[in-house]
């Protein structure tokens, strides 16, 4: 072969950079399933499964386009186990003259590939991820210079850049972000006001019921489970779920962003992350349809701002941030959590509602949305002072759009504040009666949420006033906790004695409860 290509399972997409100017005839494609991918954390079955089968499907698309594609399942006996293995097994086999790979979406691979070239004694050649609206150089030198890093400034300039709901150099409706608008409670994002249709689910094909069987076979010590999986594993059929969420979710996306009902665990957010994430579908692409709904009377400025926001703006962001910071970004600890993390967050049993259906939803889906991973889940983890790296873990491990890029600056960053104010400037806390307004969870729970401290006191609302006590002298200088700031200091010093002894009565009772499931390695 002239060039060996290799594919991650995370660059299914034909026009991935490294098969930019691929000649079937002499070039060779990789694909390989590998041990140390599906377990350098214990992946969610149902993630393994997506990926093993959308590759399997992606090898067969390029066949069809007449490549040679050199595919290893997990269970080939030859089977090195890790990508390092894979290419010294095909540069051994084919002599290529050099190795093309687009760069990968973690560190921890890019690390693996740095030393390739000197390895195998070959060129390699990495190439810039072009699914990325913003270079990692690009954003380097956006963020040069900035006293403070802002999503909302780095967005504006991708509206410009992409002409994404422009009119000529204004943003659309006059204003850049309707989020005052998105805002809306669980009372009125309920069923009956919306009454969306199905979702449609893809029914697994032939290769999809052998990865599942290999799953099942090999992963079921995983959290997670394999049962009703419905994903697409395919460009084409990922492109039906893009119809089908701009057509039925999209106009109500805005309204119901926020909100959490029991019954209704996806309201109108687009599953969508998976395919973005995997090379199935291209960002830009999932926008332009989304803007054309919106011209075309489809659906409302607010809805189609607020999706385009997310992904030309803080997906993108988020990337940046993590290859700006990495190694480093990995290990902060900014308000030195330390706590282990609770074994509810694998069992989903908990007298807490609310934290009980988002681990039982994430066993089941593979997937929260975005509120429910920031102010259930992850509020949790913050304001009972977890470890933030068992914290990033659990995430890399549960979800099955979860790679290290996205997933890591939204925990360490975003959720966590353990980077200290980089991503966001203000940590995303919040007591029961934030979870109250947003979400229909507090109706089915043992615990009250009107109540403020005693045993069947909704914990969130003890544990939120002491995680601002523990790190006031971090936080009350900043211009957006002055309110809260300013409520505590109003409060009689028995109230904040009754709180503070109610949150470590309740963490007390954590630190006691057994863990199990956090230790076990892989
Ligand atoms: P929608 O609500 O329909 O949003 C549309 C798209 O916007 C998503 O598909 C996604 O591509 C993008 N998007 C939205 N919010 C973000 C964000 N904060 N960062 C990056 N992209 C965003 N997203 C991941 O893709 N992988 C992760 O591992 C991940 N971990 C997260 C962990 C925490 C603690 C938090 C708070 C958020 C995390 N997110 C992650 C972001 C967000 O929650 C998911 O992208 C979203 O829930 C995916 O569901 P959806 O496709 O239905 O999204
Ligand atoms: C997540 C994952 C899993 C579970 N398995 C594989 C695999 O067997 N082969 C593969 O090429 N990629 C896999 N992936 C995705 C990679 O982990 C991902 O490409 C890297 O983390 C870089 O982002
Ligand atoms: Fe969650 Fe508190 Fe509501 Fe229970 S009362 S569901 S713990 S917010």
């Amino acid at each position: 072969a002239r060039n060996l290509i290799l594919i991650l399972g995370d660059q299914l997409s034909l026009d991935v950079s490294s098969l930019n100017g691929a000649d079937p005839k002499i070039d060779r494609v990789v694909l390989c399933e590998v041990m140390e991918e599906a377990t350098y954390v214990r992946h969610h079955p149902k993630k393994i499964a997506f990926l093993f089968s959308a590759m399997r499907h992606f090898a067969e698309a390029l066949r069809h386009k007449g490549f040679s594609v050199d595919y290893t399942k997990l269970d080939d006996v030859d089977n090195s186990g890790s990508f390092t293995g894979e290419v010294r097994r095909a540069v051994r086999a084919l002599r290529p003259e050099r190795l093309i790979v687009t760069e990968p979406g973690e560190y921890r691979v890019a690390q693996a590939m740095a030393g390739w070239q000197r390895d195998f004694n070959l060129p390699v050649e990495i190439r810039d991820d072009r699914r990325f609206l913003c270079s990692r150089a690009d954003f380097a030198a956006w963020a040069k210079g900035r006293k403070a890093l802002r999503m909302e400034y780095f967005y504006r300039d991708m509206r410009r850049r992409t002409g994404l709901l422009m009119d000529g150099d204004q943003p659309v409706g006059g204003r850049w972000n309707f989020d005052a608008e998105n805002r809306k409670p669980a009372s009125q994002a309920g069923d009956d006001l919306f009454a969306p249709p199905a979702r449609r689910a893809i029914r697994p094909d032939r290769i999809t019921a052998q990865v599942l069987e290999l799953v099942s076979a090999r992963f079921s010590a995983h959290f997670g489970s394999l049962e009703g999986f419905d994903f697409a594993v395919t460009a084409k059929d990922a492109e039906s779920l893009v119809d089908d969420f701009v057509t039925h979710h999209l106009p109500s996306f805005g309204d119901r962003q926020d909100a959490m009902l029991t019954a209704d665990p996806v309201l109108s957010h687009s599953l969508l992350s998976f395919y973005v994430n995997a090379g199935l579908l291209d960002p830009l692409s999932v926008c332009r349809r989304v803007e054309a709904a919106y011209r075309a009377g489809k659906a409302p400025l607010n809805a189609a701002e607020g999706f385009i926001r997310q992904i030309i703006g803080w997906r993108e962001y988020v990337r940046g941030i993590y290859w700006l910071q990495m190694p480093g970004y990995a290990e902060n600890n900014a308000l030195d959590a330390s706590r282990a993390l609770p074994d509810f967050y694998w069992t989903g049993e908990t007298k807490m509602a609310c934290v009980s259906a988002v681990v039982r939803q994430t066993r089941d889906m593979a997937y929260a949305h975005h509120i429910q991973r920031l102010m259930i889940t992850g509020n949790f983890a913050l304001l009972a002072g977890i470890d933030p790296q068992a914290v990033h873990r659990w995430y890399l491990e549960v979800y099955a759009d979860a790679y290290e890029w996205v997933e890591m600056p939204n925990v360490i960053g975003m959720s966590q504040f353990a980077d200290g104010g980089l991503l966001g400037s203000k940590p995303y806390a919040a007591g029961g009666s934030y979870i109250n307004r947003m979400s229909n969870y507090c109706g089915g729970c043992a615990y009250d949420v009107k109540k403020k401290t005693g045993t069947d006191a909704c914990p969130f609302n003890a544990l939120y006033w002491d995680f601002l006590a523990r790190h006031e002298s971090r936080f009350r200088s900043n211009r957006r906790m002055a309110p809260v700031y300013a409520s505590w200091a109003r409060m009689a010093p028995e109230t904040r004695k009754a709180y503070r002894e109610s949150a470590a009565a309740f963490l007390r009772d954590l630190d006691r409860a057994p863990k199990t499931y956090g230790q076990i390695e892989p």
